[in-house]
């Protein structure tokens, strides 16, 4: 019998390393220190990406910590039981990721001035990017046809919810002074500008040459071979479908465009103006 997803507060989670108990408890108890930086995306929104650039800027790009230590240990996920247990005992100055949604995040985000960085992605590559890696993984229940996972997507019946309710819930946050607002698109564009905007958001000077180390060690390719960051450690405890693709993917903006049929780009384009007028679309750079 095949595995279904776990559902908490309305919304699927994979049936592996989550418990909606737990994430309730967090919700009331978990304190975010001042100190923290909080990576938080919809998922396949670039988190990898900017966790290793946040932890190169930390070591002014040395790639010791991220060679040798895992990336969900360098900065534990909230929502996830070994990250919630991982987090308890981390010194501070943590990092710390989550893709809830910020009405089921830990409530204490509201009273913090911890640092937080959004980091916002074209949802279609999201959608694209999500059907590989899902269907890739063992712990999410699996889709037949990209059509199947485009019509959940839009329902917002995806693992994490809907993407729309996501960037609408933490963008109203973003006239806070410790919001970041970023795109995938950007970092991907002028990766070294988007990695200095960081650096000015979170207080830290590096050199040139160190931006130059976390550039390098950051690329794509360095993360497609860096097995503490590529998610290859899964396969040793029986996570993911081998040969059935990779969690460093293509890395590009814009592949939906080599998936939608005609139909589902006019959809998409319907349904994305609908959910998000009330946004300035200025937010939006893709
Ligand atoms: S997850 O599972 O939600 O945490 O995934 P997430 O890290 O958010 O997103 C995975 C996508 O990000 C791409 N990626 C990168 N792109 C460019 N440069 C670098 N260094 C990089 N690292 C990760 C990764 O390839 C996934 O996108 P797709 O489109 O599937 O390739």
């Amino acid at each position: 019998m095949t595995q279904k997803n776990i559902w908490y507060e309305g919304i699927a989670f994979p049936f592996v390393g989550f418990n909606p108990e737990l994430m309730r408890k967090a919700y009331e108890e978990f304190v975010v220190n001042e100190e923290d930086v909080l990576t938080v995306t919809f998922p396949k929104s670039g988190t990898n990406w900017l966790i290793e650039i946040l932890c190169l800027i930390r070591s002014k790009g040395d790639a010791t910590q991220i060679q040798s230590v895992p990336i969900w240990v360098r900065s534990p996920w909230v929502e996830t039981v070994s990250g919630y247990e991982d987090l308890k005992t981390m010194e501070s100055p943590r990092l710390v990721s989550t893709h809830l949604p910020i009405h089921i995040f830990p409530k204490s985000i509201h009273t913090t001035k911890a640092k937080v960085i959004y980091l916002m992605r074209n949802p279609r590559d999201v959608l694209v990017s999500g059907y590989y890696f899902w269907n890739y993984v063992k712990f999410v229940e699996n889709t037949k046809s990209l059509q199947e996972y485009f019509e959940l997507f839009l329902d917002g019946n995806v693992v994490f919810g809907s993407w729309f309710d996501h960037v609408h819930g933490w963008l109203s946050l973003r006239d806070q002074k410790n919001f970041l607002l970023l795109s995938y698109e950007e970092l991907k564009q002028d990766t070294r500008s988007t990695i200095e905007k960081i650096c000015h958001f979170l207080g830290e000077k590096l050199e040139p040459e160190e931006i130059n180390l976390v550039l390098k060690n950051s690329s794509f390719q360095a993360m497609k071979e860096n097995k503490m960051s590529n998610y290859s450690l899964l396969s040793e405890v029986d996570l993911i479908h081998e040969g059935h693709g990779s969690f460093m993917r293509k890395g590009i903006s814009g592949d939906w465009k080599n998936h939608f049929t005609v139909t589902q780009a006019e959809k998409f384009d319907k349904v994305f103006k609908e959910k998000m007028a009330d946004l300035p679309q200025e937010l939006f750079p893709w």
